[in-house]
């Protein structure tokens, strides 16, 4: 071995030694390489974005109290000053006093001390949000004109709230919110009607003024959740009748749930045969369809619901998802308050026989689905079909007797009850899907094949019958929702507003 390759290798060596040394120091000692923020460091009460405190603002808090839901999420969340979670009486006053003092806040705070009250420090003024997580819209908790002369009327009694600490300080909160949500888009929505939406409304809208005890409030802000839902994303205008008709169809399956005559079948003392002709009778007065179950053949490939779809399309929409609209749809339902609400409304086991507790979460998870899917509703269907398969192991890990008494077995954040897998929300969402792709028509014939399959399966049992009636409302519910949702409907029909 010659000097000079002895040479060399050291240096190579060396070199190989100063890499290594010059990436741990890289790694480790310099921060800004190890953690990656992600997050964004916003200006509150900056409402314009302008990076200053000017009467801009003030001119957008006035825009926001003329009309609060107007507000863009990012400006209700800058509107937030004293980051509580509503948009109330001191966020005003505190922007107002930076405002006055010509966006000082050295100075406003001078002001402020010297009149006695506490305000914040300028670092306060700025806060970081994280980019990752889902953060709510806060609550509105300003006065509203609108408030005298609303259908909803409890609204005026109603204080606008300046605390979420109690429980039930929290559902005040959110009541008061969600009822200037609704009244804001009921006057919107209300001239243009049709006269069967509008009897649905007003009978929707009696029953929340009709829940006023004060142990009702959950059950109140879940029924004003619906109606604003209706509200501002539902209109049968411009659709196919038979879509307005499977609403008539599935109140009628929720009466004969609670008949006379499913009480003699239960007991024993009616024949099943009997309760399908009830069914294929609404069938025929309801939709003009003739059915004979006793006859009914089942549909092919029962086995897997997206058979019934062209598969390619099928596919196309459901792998154009991607990894982050997974993330963002799953952290909504994990996160959102309204939607953590609705899916807490659940029943005892075999409690909730019309069921009434699924229908609420669905819709709003369509709508977020829809959102992050810039409103393709084929592309919609195929992420909530996609999410509602995603196994969530921890809830396996948790013994059975220990979960709370009501969830949907498999998928904790599903809505249903004690007795509910995630079966009904995928049935709610494809059958819904089938209308989309096929026809209303087609959807109904093959949920009602599909059911009355599982129902001869099990022998015409009790069980399986109560079942089939449940199942069915579910993808009515669903086959309905996924027609006729527009989340774009209050923008269409906005026009200048006067709350007066
Ligand atoms: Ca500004
Ligand atoms: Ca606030
Ligand atoms: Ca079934």
């Amino acid at each position: 071995m010659t000097i000079h390759t002895k040479t060399w290798k050291r240096a190579l060596v060396a070199l190989g030694v100063g890499a290594a040394l010059g990436f741990a120091y890289w790694k480790l000692a310099i921060p800004v390489h190890r953690v990656q923020t992600g997050s964004e460091l916003i200006m509150l009460g900056d409402l314009d974005g302008d990076h200053r405190w000017t009467a801009q603002d003030l001119a957008a808090l006035d825009a926001s109290i003329e009309s609060p839901q107007s507000a863009t999420d990012s400006v209700a969340q800058r509107l937030d000053i004293n980051q509580n979670g509503l948009v109330d009486a001191e966020d005003v006053s505190i922007l107002r006093a930076l405002v006055a003092s010509g966006g000082d806040p050295y100075t406003a705070e001078e002001r402020q001390r010297a009149a006695g009250i506490p305000f914040p420090r300028p670092r306060e003024l700025y806060s970081y949000v994280s980019l990752a997580e889902y953060r709510p819209r806060p609550l509105w908790a300003l006065p509203y004109a609108g408030a005298t002369d609303s259908v909803l009327t409890w609204l005026p009694a109603l204080q606008p709230s300046t605390s979420t600490g109690a429980y039930v300080q929290a559902l005040d909160a959110a009541l008061y919110a969600e009822g200037v949500r609704f009244d804001q888009a009921w006057r919107i929505r209300q001239p243009q009607l049709l006269p069967i939406e509008r009897e649905y409304a007003g009978r929707k809208i009696a029953r929340v003024n009709s829940l006023s005890h004060p142990a009702d409030r959950f059950e109140r802000l879940l029924a004003l959740t619906e109606l604003v839902e209706d509200a501002e994303t539902l209109t049968v205008r411009g659709q196919p009748e038979f879509a307005l008709k499977l609403l008539v169809f599935r109140d009628h399956l929720r009466e004969i749930l609670s008949s006379p005559e499913y009480a003699a079948f239960t007991a024993g003392k009616q024949d099943w045969r009997a309760i399908l002709r009830l069914a294929s009778g609404y069938l025929q007065s309801d939709l003009g369809l003739a059915y004979n179950f006793e006859t009914l053949g089942p549909a092919r490939n029962l086995t897997d619901l997206a058979n019934y779809l062209d598969r390619a399309e099928w596919q196309y929409y459901k792998s154009s998802t991607r990894d982050e609209d997974f993330r963002a749809l799953v952290a909504y339902a994990q996160h959102d308050p309204r939607y953590l609400r609705a899916v807490a409304k659940t029943s005892r086991s075999l409690q909730d026989r019309g069921v009434e507790n699924h229908n609420l979460p669905m819709v709003l998870l369509l709508r977020e689905a829809l959102r992050i899917r810039n409103g393709d509703k084929k592309k919609a269907v195929g992420l909530l079909d996609e999410a509602i398969r995603i196994p969530y192991a921890w809830v396996k890990s948790i013994p059975r007797e220990k979960l709370p008494g009501s969830l949907a077995l498999e998928n904790f954040l599903l809505p249903g009850n004690k007795e509910d897998g995630s079966d009904k929300s995928r049935h709610w969402n494809v059958f819904g899907g089938i209308c989309l792709y096929k026809s209303p028509q087609e959807a109904l014939d093959l949920a009602l094949r599909r059911e009355l399959q599982d129902l001869r399966e099990a022998r015409y049992a009790e069980p399986a019958m109560r079942e089939f009636f449940r199942d069915m409302i579910a993808n009515l519910n669903g086959m309905y929702h996924v027609m006729s949702v527009n989340p774009q409907l209050l923008a269409a029909n906005a026009r200048p507003q006067d709350h007066r």
